[in-house]
């Protein structure tokens, strides 16, 4: 199934964490006909992981689960994916690929207020300053659906949210007769 037979369109909302995906997609949600999956709580709640891993004060995530479950979503169409990861997803029922920037002393300040340790903040930290998830989803969607979004203020966060929400609605013309 593929992008003619949905209604709404599917969009990634990647990024390090902190960079503002969770705030970006509720509102996004909320503006929209669009559902929010935030995948952090998701995994949690649904038992889509391994167990907790204490290293890295994290989930080992069952990719296979988190398929199972995203992909009857997917293809109904209408989610905005928030995740920190995008490499499981299947690459032709993801619409639009967004990816989140934020500079590395404001996401210091936002993972440092969050209560993270010193360890996972400059882990995340060094994430975003080799753009790892920047580079994975180029390494997972076409170009063409890709785009890096700045996420450094409420100024950057209307406009995106503007920018989203006339996406959205180009895409709902183009696709639905
Ligand atoms: P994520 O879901 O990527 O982990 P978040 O949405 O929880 O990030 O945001 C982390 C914090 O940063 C939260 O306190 C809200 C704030 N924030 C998010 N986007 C922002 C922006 N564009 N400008 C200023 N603060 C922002």
């Amino acid at each position: 199934m593929t992008t003619e037979h949905r209604s709404l369109p599917n969009i990634i909302l990647c990024g390090t964490p902190g960079t503002g995906k969770t705030t970006l997609a509720e509102q996004l949600a909320d503006a929209s006909e669009l559902e929010h999956l935030c995948m952090g709580t998701i995994v949690k709640e649904h038992h889509l992981h391994f167990g907790f891993d204490e290293k890295w004060q994290t989930y080992d995530v069952d990719e296979e689960k988190v398929l199972d479950y995203l992909e009857p979503r997917l293809l109904k169409g209408g989610c905005i994916v928030d995740w920190h990861t995008c490499g499981i997803f299947p690459e032709e029922l993801i619409d639009l690929a967004i990816v989140l920037r934020t500079d590395h002393s404001k996401l210091w300040e936002r993972l440092e207020a969050r209560g993270y340790s010193l360890h996972k903040i400059q882990e995340n930290n060094e994430a975003e300053i080799m753009q790892i998830c920047l580079e994975e989803v180029r390494e997972s969607f076409d170009p063409k659906i890709i785009v890096e979004l700045e996420s450094n203020s409420t100024d950057d966060m209307e406009s995106n949210m503007s920018r989203l929400l006339q996406w959205i609605d180009t895409w709902k013309e183009d696709h639905v007769n």
